[in-house]
């Protein structure tokens, strides 16, 4: 069986654990935790030698790291990759974004407020920064989400990967009531068919 070693409490992790279920694909969770130091032990960097989850383990063992890449191969040949050649680019362009430009900020700032063991790099400089940039990219997103309901086309992988760490902004400071369409947004995705809440496990 397909197995993920991910985190309970990661966004990037909860990516493939909430496509899994709508796909209806059966798969074996291994917990892997950065709280516990499991990411950086000499087996599971074994297996990803960029001691990070997710990973995905297929049957053959084959392996795939990047929750993004994890969506892209999960979504083939499903509506959660559009087949018009402009939206599956939109598509590409909004996970690139949220690589870049989001997650860097709006999943740092949470964990530094909320994992223990990332305290120590709470800076009062790194939090500005968190703030300032998550920010500008909860912005990028209210305008797109102003004029479309999702990011590229129908609900589609780009809606998965910002949905993991945007509906918990709240607990890295931000404030999603300055977002009246990214909060909208919020509860289209959550009234998309076989939705699943983040501490779903199989
Ligand atoms: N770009 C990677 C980022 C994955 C990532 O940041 N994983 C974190 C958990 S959310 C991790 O494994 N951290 C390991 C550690 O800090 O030891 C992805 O999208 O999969």
């Amino acid at each position: 069986m397909t197995t993920l070693y991910g985190m309970a409490d990661s966004g990037n992790c909860y990516k493939p654990r909430l496509l899994m279920a709508k796909l209806g694909i059966p798969f074996t969770n291994v917990e892997v935790s950065s709280h516990t130091g499991d990411t950086r032990k000499p087996d599971y960097v074994a297996k990803n030698p960029n001691a990070m989850v997710p990973l995905l383990e297929l049957d053959d063992g084959r392996r795939l790291a990047e929750s993004n890449a994890i969506l892209l191969y999960l979504a083939e040949g499903t509506r959660f990759l559009p087949s018009d050649r402009f939206e599956r680019a939109l598509a590409y362009q909004w996970l690139f974004f949220e690589q870049y430009s989001h997650e860097p900020y709006i999943a740092v700032r949470r964990a530094l407020l909320t994992f223990p063991e990332r305290a120590r790099d709470a800076t009062p400089e790194r939090l500005a920064t968190t703030l300032e940039r998550g920010n500008k990219a909860l912005g990028v997103m209210e305008q797109r989400l102003a004029a479309s309901p999702f990011f590229a086309g129908g609900y589609s992988v780009a809606d998965i990967a910002l949905y993991a760490y945007t509906h918990d902004a709240g607990a890295g400071g931000f404030d999603l009531g300055a977002y009246p369409a990214v909060s909208a947004w919020l509860k289209r995705v959550e009234a998309d068919p076989g939705h699943v809440p983040m501490d779903w496990l199989p």
